[in-house]
């Protein structure tokens, strides 16, 4: 257990304003760890001043510059890679190979697109006889969410510093050390004071001080939907602009040409990942009625392997809410297939990996985002009634298909209403857009998708 003092603001860690701390715990033994000082308006004002202040000199700084500083954080994100992991593995609970594999080797991946990406960059093009400039939004807020902690940050920061975007970083109160890290990585990179800031603290107080301050010209935020919405009409009231990356409630399509066992276990896998807790994830399966029970019994199985392997969910109450909703799964007439409600260990938050068969369209597992390791699959008669439940939520953030050839799941693909569909698989690729179709949110991430959205344009005429 560790007191953690400082809010990183201006190129040094500064006291705190205010006395108050967050408690840090490991979920996975309900331990406290460790504890982080709780922000108030007042360190969020400072941290937006100091991000001011750094904004005329790192918005001129040439991209080769900004590039190689980016660089340099990459090069300080793979020495620290180790440090990164543990300290995810601590406060998310994540077992430590995926907090290797996938919470510090993405980011590092994310940081290193965004090296490659400020230095190839046209800043400036022409069109007829104009001249475009692509010049930085100016101060960016990032508030961020728990469940890819170091990611979540990277995915904002690299791309808004690529732009000439200075930053005020607000990460969640579950998994603020790693934020931390980040904070001492940037300033080992040699990053001007100023460009980068972090404020911990709790949502409703430093990150809606944050998103309502009039010296920020840009909300990033990623988290949930009700949040979300909150945010935008923040933004709406001061003009200010504002990228969103809400829920999801993705579908895994399997069409009957499909390798149904490995769409299955993929599929299975995907949702358990991180124990669900990744808004991408494919929680809805979708499989032809022929195929269905064989389906069912494939994810029963492949379920049950997972029972040791998943780590906790986040917190108490996060765990509570998602047992909630595999009572009202019950409840509403799903068939529990693996797993169920009960906690499967009397100390942390886990849940058990979970399968529910029967499930239809109108029911509330299949209809809003549980954030845990829970699968519900559904049946379809036909590609059109697939399509049409495939389509048949507020969400629109991913999803995969699968078919005996690629061709023919591309064509179901274009006929999906989200941001992005695995095909047969598919890879992590970190220049590949992401972000969400209808209520998932606004706005792209990652890639030069990504990098444009902390640009503004500015044509001049000749
Ligand atoms: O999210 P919150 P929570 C979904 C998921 C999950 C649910 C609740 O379904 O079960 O959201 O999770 C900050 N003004 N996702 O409660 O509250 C907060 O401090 C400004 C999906 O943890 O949205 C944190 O930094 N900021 C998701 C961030 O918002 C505020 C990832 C996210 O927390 C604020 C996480 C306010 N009034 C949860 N209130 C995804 N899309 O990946 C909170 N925050």
């Amino acid at each position: 257990m560790k007191a953690y003092d400082g809010m990183y603001i201006g190129g040094a860690w500064r006291p705190a304003a205010g006395q108050d701390v967050i408690e840090v715990v490991n979920p996975a033994d309900e331990q406290v760890i460790g504890t982080v000082p709780a922000g108030t308006a007042e360190d969020v004002d400072a941290a937006v001043r100091a991000a001011r202040a750094a904004l005329p000199d790192w918005a001129t700084t040439p991209p080769a510059e900004r590039a190689a500083r980016l660089s340099a954080l990459r090069d300080v994100l793979v020495a620290r890679a180790d440090e990164i992991a543990e300290t995810v593995t601590a406060e998310l609970g994540a077992p430590l190979k995926l907090s290797q594999t996938v919470h510090a080797a993405v980011p590092i991946a994310v940081a290193g697109s965004y090296a490659e990406l400020a230095a190839t960059y046209a800043f400036e093009e022409k069109t007829g006889n104009s001249v475009v400039h692509h010049e930085p939004v100016g101060v960016v807020a990032a508030i961020t969410p728990w469940n890819y902690p170091l990611h979540q940050i990277v995915a904002k920061v690299a791309p808004a510093l690529a732009a000439g975007c200075t930053v005020v970083v607000k990460p969640a109160e579950d998994t603020p050390l790693v934020a931390r890290l980040f904070a001492d990585a940037v300033h080992e990179a040699g990053i001007p004071a100023g460009v980068f800031n972090l404020v911990t603290g709790l949502g409703p107080v430093a990150g809606q001080a944050l998103a309502e301050h009039p010296g920020v010209d840009l909300v990033s935020f990623t988290g949930s939907t009700a949040v979300g919405r909150r945010i935008a009409a923040i933004a709406a009231g001061q003009v200010k602009k504002v990228a969103l990356e809400l829920g999801g409630k993705s579908a895994n399509v399997i069409l009957p040409t499909a390798d149904l066992a490995k769409a299955v276990n993929v599929g299975v896998a995907n949702v358990m990942s991180n124990s669900g807790q990744t808004c991408s994830a494919w929680t809805r399966m979708l499989v032809h009625r022929d195929q269905y029970d064989e389906a069912v019994e494939l994810a029963a199985t492949a379920a049950a392997k997972y029972g040791e392997r998943i780590g906790p969910v986040v917190n108490a109450k996060q765990q509570a809410r998602v047992r909630g909703y595999i009572e009202r799964g019950v409840a509403e007439g799903a068939r529990l297939v693996a797993g169920g409600p009960e906690a499967p260990r009397e100390k942390g938050y886990f849940v058990s990996p979970t399968v529910f068969a029967d499930v239809t369209e109108g029911m509330t597992i299949a209809q809003e985002e549980i954030f845990g390791p829970v699968l519900s699959i559904l049946r379809y008669e036909d590609e059109e009634e697939a399509l049409r439940i495939a389509n048949g939520t507020v969400y629109g953030l991913a999803g995969a298909v699968w078919a005996g050839d690629e061709a023919e799941a591309v064509a179901f693909a274009r006929r999906m209403e989200t941001g992005q569909v695995d095909i047969n698989g598919g890879r992590f690729n970190p220049l590949a857009p992401f972000g969400g179709y209808k209520q998932s949110g606004v706005g792209r991430e990652l890639g030069v998708h990504g990098l444009t959205e902390y640009l503004q344009t500015k044509s001049l005429q000749f």
